[in-house]
């Protein structure tokens, strides 16, 4: 196969795009398609502060590259939240993060540890929580957002940017249609404005999919962390993912048409009747925003 742009040997072919390029070219054409995505939903402009949650994976770390490469003024953030899973998968995660860094004099990086700050790693409260019994996620997305939000606010940051890509976006959605959770379904966008303090939040790969992610920082070289966060493993997203993934193999671009097709509905108005949220206030003890009476969630858990 010959790349589109000048006919070398091609080495990534996209069958949903109809399009196979060389190394350069690709490495040319990813960052474009991630521009044309912050635009397209005015996500943040070069003006803006923006924080890009990294945890060491290919996404985050690509994202960041490629906002730092566009001259944005990305900051990155990285939250410890002392799992082992057998592997050190956080020491890990934070040593292909600072590895990043060496690469990249010019980042900024804010560290956040759980354990070290809060006295408990994330499956030590869960398992102390009815609320993460049996799996950590459901404590462990909880205490993510809170300390994303704590640092955008602290810091001034004017956009959150985390790494979700297309077949991340996909496989929720395809969750939310299932179980037709509409609330979810009016909540999920590219996008989230603002609100009461809750800071804004964007997802610039959010139309890209895994494995172009995956190809960009292979080609750049990054070197990130292979590895799963061990309680993915198993997971209902990652049940989605692979039955959504035999979908694609059959028919290329059924994700990016589910998804498109979904923003577009949203768009016309499909799920205006259900975009009304819940009233925040600040917490009594920490002032971050929550729709619980008194204290927030997070408060509650320590
Ligand atoms: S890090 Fe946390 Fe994920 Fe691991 S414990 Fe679950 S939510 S799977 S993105
Ligand atoms: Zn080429
Ligand atoms: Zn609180």
């Amino acid at each position: 196969m010959k790349c589109r742009k000048c006919g070398d040997k091609a080495v990534f072919n996209m069958r949903h795009h109809k399009l196979a390029l060389c190394a350069e070219h690709y490495l040319e054409w990813f960052p474009t398609q991630v521009e044309r995505t912050i635009c397209k939903y005015r996500m943040f402009t070069r003006d803006d502060k923006v924080l890009v949650a990294v945890s060491g994976g290919k996404d985050s770390l690509a994202l960041w590259d490629i906002l730092l490469n566009l001259g944005y003024h990305a900051e990155g953030l990285y939250i410890g939240l002392g799992i082992d899973g057998g592997f050190g998968y956080s020491s890990l995660s934070l040593e292909k993060t600072e590895g990043f860094m060496v690469t990249r004099r010019e980042a900024v990086l804010h560290k956040e540890d759980i354990p070290e700050t809060y006295g408990e790693s994330i499956p030590e409260v869960a398992a102390r929580k009815h609320r993460g019994r049996g799996k950590p996620c459901a404590v462990c997305g909880l205490i993510k957002r809170y300390v994303m939000n704590r640092v955008a606010s602290e810091g001034d940051f004017d956009v959150l940017a985390t790494g979700h890509n297309l077949d991340d976006e996909v496989a929720v959605l395809f969750g939310n249609t299932l179980h037709w959770q509409t609330g979810y379904l009016a909540r999920q966008a590219p996008v989230l404005e603002e609100k009461d303090g809750l800071a804004r939040k964007a997802k610039p790969l959010c139309r890209l999919y895994e494995r172009e992610v995956a190809a960009y920082a292979f080609l750049k070289g990054i070197d990130y962390i292979y590895e799963e966060c061990p309680h993915a493993v198993g997971s209902t997203t990652n049940r989605y993912k692979e039955l959504l993934n035999q979908l694609e193999l059959e028919s290329p671009g059924s994700k990016l048409q589910f998804y498109i097709s979904f923003l577009k509905a949203k768009e016309q108005g499909f799920f205006q009747q259900v975009t009304g949220q819940a009233e925040l206030h600040p917490c009594e003890n920490c002032g971050q925003p929550t729709t619980a009476p008194g204290l927030c969630t997070f408060c509650r858990l320590w």
